[in-house]
């Protein structure tokens, strides 16, 4: 399909496409193995000015929108999902500054993201709190001039390896979801630091910590926003953020495709390539079917939140739930196409069906996706009946 990109959306995809064939496949199958944070990658993507893609020029980015950056994600998720991780986890840790954020820390902050000298990661799950946002039962108490920082945050992406943190934590108990407040808070901070790397089943390139806050103190200028406003910052986030998971969904069905096909043009059985059978066509044709409609939906979405569109919950919670579940999908039938060979290591899609799974449960699970375009439709309706 022809998306009618742009001059400039041609060239960022078609960069992307270089790095992730060039760069990123000869390593893949290294990195999954070794657990390796993917460090050579990240140079190359911020001398290509990619770590600021969607920051404002006016913060040493590029200035273009969540469209160009959903074009950089699907490419690099077509060669690997742990490197295109710990890409995009940059934009989800980033956009409670871009969002939210005061001028002074949008100065001091956006030019050192945007360049790639500083990675950055989102703070806000916690053995308590996951699905349940609200749950946070990390505290940050005025005192003097410093919040003071105590909990744990799990599972954090980019933990270790990031330098700057947005970390939701709560400033009053007793107000529940509007307790919350957001905060940056810089590695090497004292009283802060890092729990094991966790090892995982798939993503392996990507780094996933504990953070461990004791006592951290942070400046007070290091709220984002107003205090109480931690819950909503978060929310917006992920509002923004998930149709990038959608686009990890696009590419990485889109790889998986790509490997199967390619594979069954050069297997023979019954005297002919496994490809003229027509039980695998069937399959290819619903795989390359599905993968069509995510892009398009997942295409959409980004260009409708880059309209300035102010409600995009529902929207983007579809274009994750829809293409992560493809990707899901088109995975598991790409190492079926393959057969033996698809469940070999020499191969490309067992890591590709072991890295997919995570795009169903990140971001938010697929089944609080369904909740939350549940409570939009619910408002919708209710609004159409006034
Ligand atoms: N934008 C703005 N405001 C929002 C919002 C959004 N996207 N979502 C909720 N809110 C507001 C609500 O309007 C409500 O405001 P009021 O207190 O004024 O009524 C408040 O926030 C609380 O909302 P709600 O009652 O819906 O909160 P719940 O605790 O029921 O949780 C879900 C809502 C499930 C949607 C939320 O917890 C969620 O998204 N969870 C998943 C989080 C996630 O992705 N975790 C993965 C780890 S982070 S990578």
């Amino acid at each position: 399909m022809d998306y009618f990109l742009t001059e400039d959306q041609t060239m960022i995809r078609d960069l992307a496409r270089e790095i992730a064939e060039e760069k990123v496949m000869p390593v893949r199958a290294e990195l999954d193995e070794k657990e390796e944070f993917p460090w050579e990658i990240m140079k190359t993507l911020a001398q290509s000015d990619f770590m600021g893609i969607y920051i404002p020029e006016e913060y040493g980015g590029m200035g273009k929108g969540g469209f160009e950056l959903t074009l950089a994600i699907e490419e690099l998720s077509k060669a690997c999902l742990g490197v295109s991780t710990s890409f995009a986890a940059n934009a989800l840790g980033t956009y409670p500054i871009l969002l939210y954020g005061s001028d002074e820390q949008k100065k001091k902050y956006l030019p050192d993201i945007a360049s790639g000298k500083k990675l950055v990661a989102f703070a806000l799950t916690e053995a308590n709190a996951g699905s349940d946002a609200a749950g946070v039962q990390t505290t940050a108490k005025l005192e003097g001039n410093k919040y003071v920082l105590n909990g744990t945050k799990q599972w954090i992406t980019n933990g270790g390896e990031a330098e700057i943190y947005t970390v939701i934590a709560i400033t009053d108990k007793n107000k529940g979801a509007r307790g919350a407040s957001a905060f940056i808070v810089e590695k090497g901070t004292p009283g802060f630091t890092f729990g094991k790397k966790e090892n995982k089943l798939g993503i392996r390139a990507s780094s996933t910590r504990e953070l461990i806050f004791e006592n951290c103190r942070i400046p007070k200028e290091n709220l984002i926003s107003k205090e109480g406003m931690g819950f909503i910052v978060a929310m917006k986030t992920l509002d923004k953020s998930r149709t990038g998971v959608g686009a990890q969904g696009v590419g990485v069905a889109q790889g998986a495709f790509e490997a199967a096909a390619n594979y069954a043009k050069e297997r023979h059985q019954f005297g002919q390539p496994v490809i003229s059978i027509q039980a695998i066509q069937h399959i290819l044709a619903d795989m390359a079917t599905q993968i069509e409609a995510a892009r398009a939906l997942v295409y959409s979405v980004a260009k409708y939140i880059d309209s300035e569109a102010k409600d995009i919950s529902k929207e983007s919670a579809m274009a994750k739930l829809f293409a992560t579940d493809v990707a899901m999908k088109v995975t598991v039938d790409a190492v079926q196409v393959m057969g033996g060979a698809g469940y070999m290591r020499e191969y490309p899609v067992e890591k590709m069906m072991r890295d997919a799974k995570i795009l169903q449960i990140y971001e938010g699970t697929n089944q609080i996706q369904r909740n939350v375009i549940g409570q939009a439709l619910i408002k919708e309706t209710a609004k159409k009946k006034e």
